[in-house]
């Protein structure tokens, strides 16, 4: 790895500027030591997972929000597929708006605990609909590589943790709730939190979680999946994501974070429409929190190169 700044300096920075990184992982243990082929996930399957998503809304009130049966439904979906696969699956209850909310954590046996990588993003939808971009595709693209890891009996060095966060449409309540009752202990030991929240828009952009404002280490998160989008020919553009959505809490706690985006309100300028096709000045997602997210509203080359995206970081980043 070429660094820039050397770590100390970094470390330097980063703690001068952070009140609160008490418990944050030290970043040489995400160090890549050698980039990985993660395997080509076929988006048919991912697909499949969007489609009982849709299904499990559209049998609850059109939604999968916070505090509605859609929710809830829709994470069992999720949990028993990797109950099946072999994950040890835990559900962790909080309450937000006077309704319990619940965050799907699934560890796959095996490798480092003192080493754990983190894929997680939102499970919920906002009430206006379905949810099928934002966030079905993050949490079907992560399911859909988690089962893969499980197919292919994948034995990391890293210890392998997949999360599906309640609540982030109300604040991030559910990702927050994780990192803030998690002991000191257990929090040192994640080595770093790769975040998957709208990967399929349907005027999709190629973005990438920009890793300076993030603490240490997470260079080397945008690095693997920045290289990955190269690698097939895309121009990936990188992105600040602030706290916009759950990589917030893990980063404010010191750990690495990152994470890939296909956008949401913001229009694709004319640039971004010549690299990457679709439409200049249009929203990247023009139904984005409105009732018209369906199966509809998702490009599937964009899912697919974003799930196969996943599977590389899985990949190398548990090596
Ligand atoms: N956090 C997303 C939402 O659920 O509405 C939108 C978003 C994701 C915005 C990533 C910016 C970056
Ligand atoms: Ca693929
Ligand atoms: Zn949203």
């Amino acid at each position: 790895m070429i660094t820039r700044w050397s770590p100390a300096i970094v470390a330097l920075v980063w703690a001068t500027v952070t009140a609160c990184a008490s418990a944050g992982a030290s970043p040489d243990r995400l160090e890549v030591v050698s980039p990985q082929a993660g395997p080509d996930i076929p988006v048919a399957e991912v697909q499949a997972h969007l489609t009982e998503l849709s299904r499990i809304a559209g049998e609850n009130g059109g939604n999968r929000a916070h505090g509605q049966p859609g929710y809830r439904a829709g994470l069992d979906y999720v949990r028993a597929r990797l109950d099946e696969a072999g994950y040890t699956t835990a559900l962790q209850e909080f309450t937000a708006a006077g309704a319990t909310g619940y965050n799907l954590v699934a560890d796959w046996p095996g490798g480092d605990e003192n080493a754990t990588v983190m894929f997680g993003g939102h499970a919920d939808s906002v009430s206006a609909g379905p949810g099928i971009n934002d966030n079905g595709s993050g949490s079907a693209g992560l399911l859909e590589v988690a089962l893969t890891v499980a197919e292919q009996n994948l034995q990391p060095t890293k210890h392998l943790r997949f999360a599906w966060w309640g609540a982030e449409e109300l604040g991030l309540v559910g990702s927050t709730h994780y990192v803030e009752n998690l002991p000191d202990a257990e929090l040192a030991k994640i080595a770093g939190y790769v975040n998957f929240d709208m990967i399929g828009s349907p005027n999709a952009g190629y973005f990438v979680y920009a890793s300076g404002s993030q603490p240490p280490g997470s260079d080397q998160i945008e690095k693997v999946l920045a290289d990955y989008f190269v690698s097939i020919g895309v121009q990936p553009e990188t992105t600040e994501v602030g706290g916009r959505s759950d990589h917030a809490a893990f980063a404010r706690a010191g750990i690495p974070t990152g994470g890939t985006f296909t956008g949401a309100e913001q229009a694709k300028t004319a640039d971004q429409a010549a690299k990457w096709g679709g439409t200049a000045g249009e929203a990247f997602d023009p139904c984005y929190h409105r009732g018209c997210d369906t199966l509809d509203n998702i490009d599937a080359t964009a899912l697919d190169r974003n799930t196969d995206a996943i599977a590389t970081a899985v990949w190398t980043l548990s090596a």
